[in-house]
């Protein structure tokens, strides 16, 4: 076929099948505009966006004061990189330090980075405060993590698709089965090295695996105990998602080191964020870290807009309310059907388990037949496919997307 006959959203997946490296497997949907709940094709359909780019658009597609703050500090200034000062990071540094309840912020870029970041602060923290043997900590990480794509993070990733050829792999971490409280203290107790538990609130790509109620509680009670820091990786948990501003605030836990990224911006610029006191911040001096981009004034002003929006707008509250509305519609259905087994989440990150072995392709045909019917999702495994729409949506709207889910579920009933 020659290309005056192909669609254009054809024209633009051989593109990239051409000159990218296939390192996705995109559901086949070119997107060429968003705004608010919604994004476009390049044909001109419509959908609601219930993926949010995995957690990074809680704010909505090309929010205004966001974008505002981005083409307005572009304009006057983008970058000075961090061998001078600039009259945006700082400013940007105490309103996310007040927002967020810690003493100190430390700038990057991706959520992989900051991850990164936090690592490097907790071993450093381990030698010279907690008196922990160079070169021997530890630390403690959980089985079915995502935590990002470096060599050190999938290094202690047990996902065999991330990790395969990639290696040597990072020493210095001990991984134990997620919400199970029983072997981290045994852990803990038995490894005197240990220096950090680093740990997701809601395990996202393990499939929306929220933990018993409590965990995280406990979790961060025995930390206190073994004088061991609790690193929370809020990258997609955090900023409204699960109907608090962190994921950790349902359970009062303050973490020692909190890790941010994704809708730290908006979506619209990468911009993600360590924050901890200083008695553990403390241990990074000049030349120990850092990075061109971090703290860039661009990212200062966009970060700044994007939490003002989550605050203006009740995001949080909008997340947990209209969480609820979802889960308790998508139970009402789950009773009447045998086509999904359950829905969990929190706020409004959410998942549903097709009734089907992970092996299936079900789901992926499911996201499928979703976008035909306008309303675009990704499965995480075979058989689960997370739901996670701005939190900018209205309960009219998320009335309208769950019947465009109950209507396609149906199409697979058997
Ligand atoms: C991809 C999942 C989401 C994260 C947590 C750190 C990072 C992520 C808890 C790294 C990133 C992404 C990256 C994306 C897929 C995705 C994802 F499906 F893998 F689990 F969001 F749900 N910590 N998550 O979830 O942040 O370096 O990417 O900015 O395509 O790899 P990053």
């Amino acid at each position: 076929m020659n290309t005056l006959n192909k669609t254009q959203s054809q024209q633009a997946i051989d593109l990239e099948n051409k000159y990218g490296a296939h390192n996705y497997h995109p559901l086949p949907v070119v997107l060429s505009k968003g705004e608010g709940v919604y994004v476009w094709d390049v044909e001109g359909k419509r959908y609601y966006d219930f993926l949010s780019a995995y957690s990074a658009v809680n704010q909505g597609h090309c929010h205004p004061k966001i974008v505002n703050a981005l083409v307005e500090q572009s304009k006057r200034l983008a970058l000075t990189s961090r061998a001078f000062y600039n009259d945006m990071l700082g400013k940007y540094e105490k309103f996310a330090c007040e927002y967020l309840g810690f003493d100190k912020l430390l700038p990057m870029n991706t959520g992989a980075e900051a991850v990164e970041t936090a690592l490097k602060i907790c071993r450093r923290w381990a030698y010279e405060k907690k008196g922990i043997t160079e070169n021997k900590a530890e630390i403690i990480v959980c089985k079915n993590n995502f935590h990002g794509r470096t060599t050190t993070i999938i290094s202690f990733s047990n996902d065999p698709v991330a990790r395969a050829h990639f290696g040597p792999y990072t020493n210095g971490f001990i991984k134990i089965e997620y919400d199970n409280l029983q072997e981290l203290e045994t852990t803990l107790k038995t490894n005197p090295n240990v220096a950090g538990f680093l740990v997701e609130p809601i395990q996202g790509e393990a499939g929306v695996y929220v933990p018993s109620e409590g965990y995280l509680k406990q979790a961060k009670t025995l930390c206190e105990k073994y004088n061991v820091l609790f690193i929370a990786d809020e990258v997609q948990t955090g900023i409204a998602r699960t109907g608090k501003l962190l994921a950790v605030q349902h359970e009062d836990v303050v973490p020692d080191i909190l890790i941010l990224g994704k809708a730290m911006s908006g979506g619209a610029y990468p911009i993600s964020a360590v924050l901890a006191n200083n008695d553990i911040m403390n241990v990074i001096t000049p030349g120990s870290h850092g990075s061109t981009f971090g703290g860039n004034p661009v990212a200062a002003a966009v970060a700044i807009a994007a939490l003002t929006v989550v605050k203006e707008e009740n995001l949080a509250e909008n997340a947990e309310k209209l969480g609820q509305l979802f889960r308790n519609r998508m139970n009402e259905y789950i009773n009447t059907s045998n086509i999904v087994r359950l829905v969990r989440g929190k706020g409004l990150l959410n998942a549903i388990v097709i009734n089907e072995e992970e092996e299936s392709e079900t789901a992926w045909n499911i996201c499928l037949r979703l976008r035909d019917n306008g309303l675009l999702a990704k499965p995480t495994h075979g058989n689960i496919i997370r739901f996670a729409p701005p939190l900018v949506m209205t309960q009219e709207q998320l009335v309208d997307c769950v019947s465009i889910i109950i209507k396609t579920l149906k199409e697979f009933e058997r």
